[in-house]
């Protein structure tokens, strides 16, 4: 037996560092507002036919694929559970401890999705779940639902004649925890050993197989994503609507959230950034515990998650309302280069082309040295999505982050001091068409103007909300304490 190693980077993004990592999110594909029989059918015929186009990969390669979601002791303690994005996206199920296999060549188990068995008494305490049997195919769309136990005994069956098998996690490079999958690498092993096989086969990622087709967007996944990104807006709208000097960080957060969850998102997509002052230059900033003073500005870097698909989407405005002198110069030079990013999105064109005709702009004005993260990244189920690279040619249905920034932290030697401390970031997210590439986000004002107007405007932080309670006294010069 030899195992070639396919692993390789797949899933790799637009290279570089982000400013915004991706973490937990969740919800059941959108049956956005309608819940309707007929929009829970269109659902399963998308998943269906995404899984009819790999069995057709596979049947052409000889190949197997076998992949388990998420368990309930896959997510941390403190987030809540969302199943794996690549289990999602081809099962459309949000229910621990599945499997799918996908197997050209088999009948009973061609398009099969894996639950564990009906436990009356656990659903007494966490509600309904799939089951196997008829009913369960007919919930999901697959064409058979069998009990997760009689994975291990199929798995002869499933893996005699293949050439190929796809795998979740990293079977050929196991390290840290062992995952799920790994369980079934081994298992493989010890069938070729068992049977003494000779056979030249290989082991492949999931992902080789499923991020290409993630990279591009289905129409249907195009009108998910709009929902999530109006979602997105929407919150920062009502932010910045609200901000005024003497709030603290988490009260523009919670503002954010609340929209969220009042206009269709059951949680964000990653951990919501909002740093004042200081922490606008600090990218992955999410204590959010900062009481925020006139004249600085606040960085909100926010996604919505809805129906699975994260928005993500930047802000930076005056906490104050009005843009001083040299925040307004350094605002302009971001948006000039955020303006440039988009001229260079289209088909054709890469996400490095696109970080470089922002960082032309942000070079040129002399402030190269402070734009330390790249412009572009694929988003998708996930924040930071898979399926392409930062020289992958752009084409309709791709979906990527807009998002320069410069950011000069107090005390910056050879810099102006009135400079000091001002983080700017200005991000959008973008859907390559035919012609160009659209701004999804282009509702939430991003001029000088567009965001000054917006926050003459009262919000939802600014209403009365019961009476505060006594505050203990607050140390001297203790303002601006920078979180805890
Ligand atoms: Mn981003």
């Amino acid at each position: 037996m030899a195992v070639r190693d396919r692993w390789g980077g797949a899933g790799e993004t637009g290279g570089g560092r982000w400013p915004m990592r991706g973490t937990a999110g969740a919800l059941a594909l959108a049956l956005l507002a309608t819940g309707s029989a007929v929009a829970r059918a269109q659902d399963k015929a998308e998943f269906a036919a995404r899984r009819e186009r790999v069995l057709k990969t596979l049947g052409e390669e000889q190949a197997v694929l076998i992949l388990r979601g998420n368990a309930e002791a896959d997510i941390a303690a403190h987030q809540s559970w969302r199943q794996s994005s690549d289990f999602y996206y081809l099962a459309g199920h949000d229910e621990a401890g599945a499997a799918l296999v996908l197997n050209p060549t088999g009948r009973r188990v061609r398009d099969a999705l894996f639950v564990p068995a009906k436990n009356p008494d656990k659903e007494r305490w966490d509600g309904p779940r799939v089951g196997p049997g008829p009913e369960g195919a007919e919930a999901t769309g697959f064409g058979n639902v069998l009990p997760i136990s009689e994975l291990d005994d199929l798995f002869p069956a499933l893996v005699e004649d293949k050439k190929k098998f796809y795998l979740g996690g990293e079977p050929t490079k196991p390290k840290g925890p062992h995952p799920p999958e790994m369980d079934l690498f081994r298992r493989l092993r010890e069938h070729w050993a068992l049977i003494g096989s000779p056979k030249t086969v290989e082991i492949a990622p999931v992902g080789a197989v499923i991020h290409p087709l993630r990279l591009v967007k289905s129409p249907a996944e195009i009108a998910i994503y709009r929902r999530a990104v109006d979602i997105t807006g929407r919150g920062l709208l009502e932010a910045m609507r609200s901000l005024e000097p003497g709030q603290n960080e988490g009260e523009a957060e919670a503002v954010i959230e609340y929209a969220f969850r009042r206009f269709g998102a059951v949680r964000c997509g990653f951990d919501t950034i909002v740093g004042s002052g200081p922490n606008s230059c600090v990218l992955h900033y999410v204590k959010n515990t900062r009481t925020m003073q006139a004249g600085e500005v606040v960085v909100l870097d926010v996604g919505a998650e809805h129906g699975y698909y994260t928005g993500d989407v930047t802000r930076t405005v005056p906490v104050s309302g009005t843009f001083s002198p040299a925040q307004r110069e350094i605002y302009e030079i971001v948006y000039r280069a955020q303006e440039a990013a988009f001229a260079a999105s289209r088909p054709g064109s890469t996400l490095s082309a696109v970080h470089g005709a922002a960082r032309k702009v942000i070079e040129d004005a002399g402030f190269g040295k402070f734009f330390i993260h790249g412009t572009a990244h694929w988003i998708g189920l996930d924040v930071h999505d898979v399926g392409g690279h930062p020289f992958t040619k752009l084409a309709p249905g791709m979906i990527h982050s807009v998002e320069p920034g410069i950011y000069i932290p107090e005390g910056t030697k050879g810099v102006d001091p009135k400079y000091w401390g001002i983080g700017v970031r200005i991000e959008d997210d973008a859907l390559v068409t035919e012609g160009g590439c659209e701004n999804l986000s282009a509702a939430v004002p991003r001029t000088v103007e567009g965001i000054e107007a917006l926050m003459r405007e009262r919000g939802l932080g600014n209403l009365p909300c019961g009476e505060a309670p006594a505050k203990p006294a607050e140390p001297k010069g203790a303002g601006s304490p920078a979180g805890r």
